[in-house]
């Protein structure tokens, strides 16, 4: 468990999340499997850190273990788990708390009072956490966070894999299609996962936010005025963006050819994403909790707000690389892997490996900062160490 780092702030007193932190905090993760979880949530109001060095106001989710986080931390149980959130109100305006996607939801909660609930974890899957009050306003400022629900038996992410899904996971490892990664078991590796949280923010509407919070008023963000006439400026990825969510390890994707990576890629914002990667297609496995049977393999795929969307990254080898599949390329390509490049009168070279390819959205807007920068919005890097049978390239990190 790792605390995000912050930075004092002058005049507002409130303390801001820096933007190069440390990574998406999470609760519970590297615990064994417990049967009784209780987490202890609370509201606040703190800066975020943006891209371009400003600071804008949010409504966060916390914890004791993480301090205020963007977002918030993520919650992980066991399918059947019997689990207990507790949420106070540290706002100046009534909040809820809600898993989207479940039955869990808490009445009003209204300012210096707490809510606790109860529940059975439900299938595995991806979910999202949020305060659908005022909708969409509290989430878009901030108070939403990912619970992942792993299965309590099988090799696949889900209680209830389609034929399709289980024929997939079963496959992985252990058919021509998918070479194995001699140096591992056959098949998945569960801790093989990223979180995509996408997020987008209009930091006119924070700011409002901030007035109020700071004047100790309730808030006057209209979710219609949001709805209307909301205009993103930043786009993130567990609350990062540009050069902070390409080179963020939580966030890119890296491993060896043959080493399957899960992705769970949620949206709690306004703004539907198309999200791009190079060099292999996907497998999208589920969306909105529905685990697929007609398996799509993609080049892209868009996502809707609070759309969930599970994708299987295969990490084949990148089929635009000409030769016999199951040559090692340091055999089939030693020059390009081992070479370094000069640079330019003097300058440092250019590593050829490992081999890097980008994540990006299609929605070009996705791709600014603050109105023009780019590309300093929704991307990341996808990242081939080695070669399908465990040896790494040469260059390789
Ligand atoms: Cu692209």
């Amino acid at each position: 468990m790792k605390r995000r780092d912050f930075i004092k702030t002058g005049l507002s007193g409130l303390a801001a999340i820096a933007v190069g932190g440390v990574g998406l905090p999470q609760l519970f993760r590297s615990e064994s499997f417990a049967l009784d979880r209780t987490v202890k949530l609370s509201m606040e109001g703190a800066l975020v850190e943006m891209v371009d060095r400003s600071k804008v106001f949010h409504w966060l989710f916390s914890s004791a273990a993480t301090g205020p986080s963007f977002p918030g931390p993520v919650l992980f149980a066991t399918a059947g788990d019997l689990v207990t959130v507790n949420v106070a109100n540290h706002l100046n305006e009534p909040h809820a708390f809600q898993i989207i996607g479940t039955n869990v939801l808490t009445a009003p909660i209204y300012p210096g009072k707490s809510a606790t609930v109860s529940f059975t974890a439900p299938a595995a899957g991806s979910y999202l956490y949020t305060d659908p009050l005022n909708a969409p306003a509290n989430r878009v400022l901030g108070l939403h966070g990912a619970f992942i629900v792993s299965p309590a038996a099988g090799n696949t992410p889900y209680s209830y894999p389609t034929p399709t899904v289980q024929r997939l996971f079963n496959d992985l490892g252990a058919s021509k299609q998918f070479p194995k990664f001699a140096l591992s078991p056959a098949g998945w590796d569960p801790s093989r996962f990223r979180i995509w949280l996408q997020h987008q923010i209009d930091p006119l509407f924070n700011a409002q936010a901030q007035a109020d919070f700071l004047a100790g008023r309730a808030s006057t963000v209209s979710a219609a005025k949001m709805r209307t006439s909301f205009l993103p400026r930043y786009f993130t990825i567990n609350g990062k963006s540009g050069v902070f969510s390409a080179h963020d390890p939580g966030i890119a994707l890296s491993g060896r050819i043959g080493q399957p990576m899960l992705v769970r890629i949620l949206n709690s914002g306004l703004f539907t994403h198309s999200n791009h990667i190079h060099a292999n297609h996907v497998y999208v496995i589920a969306v909105n909790g529905a685990v697929q049977d007609n398996l799509f393999f993609v080049d892209t795929f868009t996502i809707d707000p609070l759309d969930r969307v599970d994708w299987l990254v295969p990490f084949l080898r990148p089929p635009d690389i000409a030769g016999n599949r199951y040559t090692p390329l340091r055999n089939l390509i030693p020059n390009e892997l081992g070479l370094t490049i000069d640079g330019p009168n003097g300058s440092p070279g250019v590593q050829q490996s490992p081999l890097g390819y980008p994540m990006h959205c299609h929605l070009e807007t996705s791709q600014t900062a603050a109105g023009g920068n780019y590309p300093q919005g929704t991307l990341t890097h996808f990242d081939f160490l080695g070669d399908v049978d465990g040896i790494d390239f040469p260059n390789a990190m």
